[in-house]
């Protein structure tokens, strides 16, 4: 089989690049390791910024997200005793979305679909090989077994936090950043009207606590919780007492209940692989860098990178490869805005059990909640910067 594009991973990153290539006239196939049925029910994010909406929008992408997304104007910012609106709108002019990342996901799915667009799901024993010369090519098990070869002009890494192509660039020519947190996120769906307008970000002595939603009638919860914490430990009863403690103690407020429907705990990193390039191998979204969930920055980063590198690619398969090698410091100049930004919210947010700690981040808290200028540069930050 031969490509233009042969792209790694149908996530979002994947997926968007691979409409926005096609859009060009450029062809692409994409290949990913689970199911079809696997990635549409994966949940995940929640959070779009207006510059992540634009993206889809110019895409022809944003029909179902403008009827069923829901725009905010801001976030609560909580403490026991006090509750704030952090308004994005007021401060520096822009909103966000709630719209999941598994509704952008069958969105990109069915618009792939429509357009004939090749999508091999179920692979296995994925390698990228020859990256550094002019025909780079992925070679993998298919579903009955069969070895297959895919060459292309280009390769491209989407396949997320634990996929190959990230290892496919050579110690020597990679540098990697890491930080491991101490705690984790158990992450709770709902069958429950959230019982907020606009998503709430609660610091408590007991450990943060995040009220997002997904629709009218669908609630996500986030607790911190220890690293290597078993959700066998969180019992339902468990969750809704720490979550109306974390969320409402000392401000005037009830937490409605329903059915659970999912219950996951998610570790916590912040981490960086550059350059995002390797001669023809280029990564994008999660295969590149992670960063912690409080900013809400994951999937906003992913939809970045690929705006900036599908009209690289275009060019470069056009023969002018200029905009193709400023990708990696472009792209990463906004990921370390992101990964600073998710590391302070986080750090703002999360209990570490040293007292001075708690006093550090209450003091913070009062000042971003406060100043002007304090809940500005959360909400810059929050709604996406162009970095510098
Ligand atoms: P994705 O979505 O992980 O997609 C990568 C795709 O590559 C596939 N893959 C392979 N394909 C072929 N061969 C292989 N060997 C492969 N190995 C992996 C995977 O199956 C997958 O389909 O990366 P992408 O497209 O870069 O998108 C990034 C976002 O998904 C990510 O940044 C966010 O979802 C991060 N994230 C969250 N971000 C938030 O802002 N808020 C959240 O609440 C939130 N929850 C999460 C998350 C990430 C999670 N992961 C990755 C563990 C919850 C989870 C569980
Ligand atoms: C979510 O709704 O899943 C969500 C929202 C905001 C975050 C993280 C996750 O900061």
């Amino acid at each position: 089989m031969r490509t233009q594009v042969a792209i790694v991973g149908a996530g979002p990153a994947g997926l968007l690049l691979s409409h926005l290539l096609a859009a060009e006239g450029i062809e692409s196939v994409v290949l990913e390791t689970r199911s079809q049925e696997y990635v549409l029910a994966r949940i995940r994010a929640g959070i779009l910024e207006a510059g992540s909406v634009d993206v889809l929008d110019r895409a022809g992408l944003g029909e179902r997200l403008h009827r069923e997304g829901m725009e905010h104007r801001g976030i609560h910012l909580q403490w026991p005793g006090e509750r704030h609106h952090v308004d994005f709108v007021d401060l520096v002019g822009r909103s966000v979305w709630v719209y999941g990342q598994t509704e952008v996901t069958k969105d990109l799915v069915a618009a792939r679909e429509a357009a004939g667009q090749e999508l091999v799901y179920g692979i296995a024993d994925t390698a990228v090989h020859d990256g550094e010369t002019e025909r780079p090519w992925v070679s993998w098990t298919d579903a009955d077994g069969r070895e297959q070869r895919l060459d292309a002009d280009v390769v491209v890494g989407c396949d997320g936090s634990f996929g190959p192509s990230r290892h496919a660039v050579p110690d020597s020519a990679r540098e990697t950043w890491e930080r491991v947190y101490p705690y984790a996120w158990l992450g709770v769906l709902a069958d429950v009207a959230p019982s907020t307008d606009e998503l709430i970000y609660a610091w408590h002595p007991e450990g943060f606590a995040l009220h997002s939603m997904r629709s009218h009638e669908v609630s996500r919860f986030y607790l911190q919780v220890p690293a290597g914490e078993s959700v066998d430990s969180w019992s339902d009863d468990r969750i809704w007492e720490s979550l109306a403690r974390r969320l409402g103690e000392g401000v005037d407020w009830t937490l409605a209940t329903g059915p659970i429907t999912e219950r996951s705990v998610l570790p916590m990193r912040s981490h960086v692989a550059s350059p995002m390039r390797h001669g023809r191998l280029f990564l994008a979204g999660d295969a590149a860098h992670i960063v912690p969930p409080t900013g809400a920055k994951g999937l906003n980063l992913a939809i970045r990178d690929v705006a900036l590198l599908a009209p690289a690619l275009v060019s470069m398969l056009r023969g002018d490869h200029a905009q193709a090698d400023a990708y990696s410091d472009a792209a990463l100049r906004a990921v370390w805005r992101a990964t600073h930004f998710s590391w302070w919210m986080t750090t703002m947010l999360h209990t570490s059990g040293d007292p001075i700690d708690a006093q550090l981040q209450q003091s913070q808290l009062r000042w971003v909640a406060s100043s002007p200028a304090g809940a500005a540069g959360l909400a810059e930050n929050y709604c996406g910067i162009a970095a510098s």
